[in-house]
C-alpha cells in the first residue's frame, strides 16, 4: 500500500513544519520600550515559593487595601530597588478591587492633579504626569499579581488610579538607584 506510506510521510513532514513554526513564532513579553508586561504566572505559586521574605533587593512586596471608607493604602516592603529587573508581588488585602501602576515621573507621588482619565473623574491623567512603565491591571480582593519590569535609575510613583483611590491615599514614591 504505497498510498498509505506516502500519507504517513506527509504527516511527518507536516508535524515537523508545525514544530518549526512553533519555535520561530514565539515572542517574549518585553515591549519595544524595553519593559515587560505582566510576567506569565509560573507553574508553582510565586508567593509560596519566592514570596514575602524570600526575595532580594529586586523584590518588592506590595499590600493594597482600605483603612476606612475614605482612606486607602499602598504598603511597600522597600521604597527603592537597584536598576534592572524589579519584581512586585502585589496583594490586595482589602475588600475592593485595586490596581498597581508604576509611573516614571519627576513629580512627587502625592502631587498629581486629578484632571480625569479615560473619561472618568477623580483619576490623574497617566498620559501627562509621566510614563506608565507597567501595571498589574485589576487586582481583586484577596488576589496576588506579580509584575516584573525592567526599571532604569530615577524617580517613580507607584499608585492605584481607579476612580477616587489615588485621592484616598493610594500613592507612594519609589526610587531606582
Ligand atoms: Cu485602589
Amino acid at each position: 500500500m504505497g498510498g498509505g506510506r506516502g500519507k504517513l510521510l506527509g504527516l511527518a513532514v507536516a508535524a515537523a513544519l508545525l514544530s518549526l513554526a512553533a519555535c520561530t513564532s514565539s515572542t517574549g513579553t518585553t515591549t519595544a520600550r524595553g519593559f515587560s508586561t505582566l510576567a506569565p504566572l509560573p507553574k508553582a505559586s510565586p508567593v509560596a515559593s519566592a514570596g514575602p521574605g524570600a526575595g532580594g533587593p529586586d523584590v518588592v512586596v506590595v499590600g493594597e487595601g482600605e483603612t476606612s471608607p475614605t482612606q486607602m493604602f499602598i504598603d511597600l516592603s522597600a521604597n527603592q530597588a537597584p536598576a534592572g529587573k524589579v519584581t512586585f508581588f502585589v496583594t490586595n488585602r482589602g475588600t475592593e478591587t485595586h490596581e498597581f501602576v508604576v509611573m516614571q515621573t519627576d513629580t512627587p507621588a502625592a502631587n498629581f492633579p486629578l484632571t480625569g482619565f479615560e473619561g472618568e473623574k477623580d483619576r490623574f491623567n497617566e498620559d501627562t504626569v509621566g510614563v506608565n512603565v507597567g501595571e498589574t491591571g485589576d487586582v481583586k480582593a484577596g488576589q496576588t499579581k506579580v509584575l516584573s519590569i525592567t526599571l532604569a535609575p530615577g524617580h517613580y510613583a507607584v499608585v492605584c488610579n481607579l476612580p477616587g483611590h489615588y485621592r484616598m491615599g493610594m500613592h507612594q514614591d519609589f526610587t531606582v538607584i
